[in-house]
């Protein structure tokens, strides 16, 4: 599997023009024809295009020039040279394109086959026919072909869910995707154990919900401990946020506002987004603990819903709600 990557910078060329024709008539019978020499092709352009089969850049290479064909030259008897194919780059849905040098945004490929041309063929060059006069019946030049435009790009992938779980490390958020979704993260009793988020689909018939299951988050993340906030950008678009918190917890409310002002240090908006509040692992606590807990965040006006991923607990429930907001 190609490593995860949600920024690149690669560099793109597109093709030259193809040159035009020095050419003249030549015919039997006919000692000195005219010009008929064509005019060249057009090269390609370098087109980057969003495409739902890939999640990630991890199938770009860093650095590496992108090429698109060049035009072909025009030939003899007035044939015009071939176009220079496009090159089409395929990029996951969400990622943002960017001009490295001047940090300009070129284009947001939100959607499916979105797409935007970063860097532009050249024209082809006119042949001697074209500058046939009637002072000037046997012009001896032809144009050269343009250069392609070349560009480094940056790419930068903001995933698009619908739904973002944030939580601190361990309370079991990638187990909880892979309890209601398609996804397979990794899963394992120790913190940072997810280093790059996961995305995972949930179907129902037409209908689908896209999770993304963000590393865990720390105080202090603002400030670079863990893992940072860097992966944050893949749920600033998110509809719905999931504060993941263990029903263990002793200070849920505490845990809330951290996780909050965590968010709001990176996108102050983000705090303010739909959410709902998970207690998880809820099979390991207390009844009468957890609903005072429970009971505690509710009268500070917070949706609560306990769950467990591990006996299933509520998390039809959660699903069922995910639809029903999502509306
Ligand atoms: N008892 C119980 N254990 C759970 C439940 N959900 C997750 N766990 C366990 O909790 C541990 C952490 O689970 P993860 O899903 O890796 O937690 P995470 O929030 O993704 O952790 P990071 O990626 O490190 O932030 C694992 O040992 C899981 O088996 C649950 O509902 N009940
Ligand atoms: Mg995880």
């Amino acid at each position: 599997m190609a490593k995860f990557k949600d920024n690149i910078v690669i560099k793109v060329r597109a093709g030259k023009g193809g040159a035009g024709a020095v050419s003249f008539r030549r015919e039997k019978y006919i000692p000195k024809g005219g010009p008929d020499g064509g005019d060249g092709g057009k090269g390609g352009d370098v087109i980057i295009q969003a495409w739902q089969g890939y999640y990630n850049l991890g199938h770009l290479f860093k650095d590496r020039v992108y090429k698109a064909q060049n035009g072909g030259f025009g030939m003899g008897q007035n044939r015009h040279g071939q176009d220079g194919q496009d090159l089409i780059i395929k990029v996951p849905a969400g990622t943002q394109v960017l001009d490295a040098e001047t940090g300009e945004i070129l284009a947001d490929l939100v959607n499916e086959g979105d797409m935007v041309c970063v860097a532009k063929g050249g024209m082809g060059g006119k042949g001697n026919a074209f500058f046939k006069t009637a002072t000037h019946q046997a012009p001896r030049f032809a144009q050269p072909g343009m250069p392609g435009q070349e560009r480094v790009v940056l790419l930068n992938l903001k995933l698009i869910a619908d739904v973002g779980l944030v939580g601190l490390p361990n309370v079991g958020k990638s187990t909880l995707l892979k309890a209601i979704t398609n996804a397979q993260p990794k899963i394992a009793d120790y913190p940072f154990t997810t280093l790059v988020p996961n995305l995972g689909v949930i179907e129902r018939g037409e209908r689908i919900i896209k999770i993304a299951d963000i590393p865990g988050i720390i105080e202090g993340a603002h400030k670079g401990l863990g893992l940072g906030l860097s992966f944050l950008q893949h749920i600033e678009r998110v509809q719905i946020i999931l504060f993941c918190i263990e029903a263990i917890d002793a200070d849920p409310l505490y845990t809330l506002l951290l996780l909050k002002e965590e968010l709001s240090t990176y996108n102050k908006e983000l705090p303010q987004r739909t959410s709902m509040i998970l207690m998880t692992k809820s099979d390991m606590a207390d009844a009468a603990a957890l609903n005072k807990r429970i009971e505690l965040l509710e009268k500070e006006k917070y949706t609560v819903l306990p769950i467990s991923s591990l006996t299933g607990y509520n998390t039809d429930v959660l699903v069922e709600k995910l639809f029903s907001l999502m509306e």
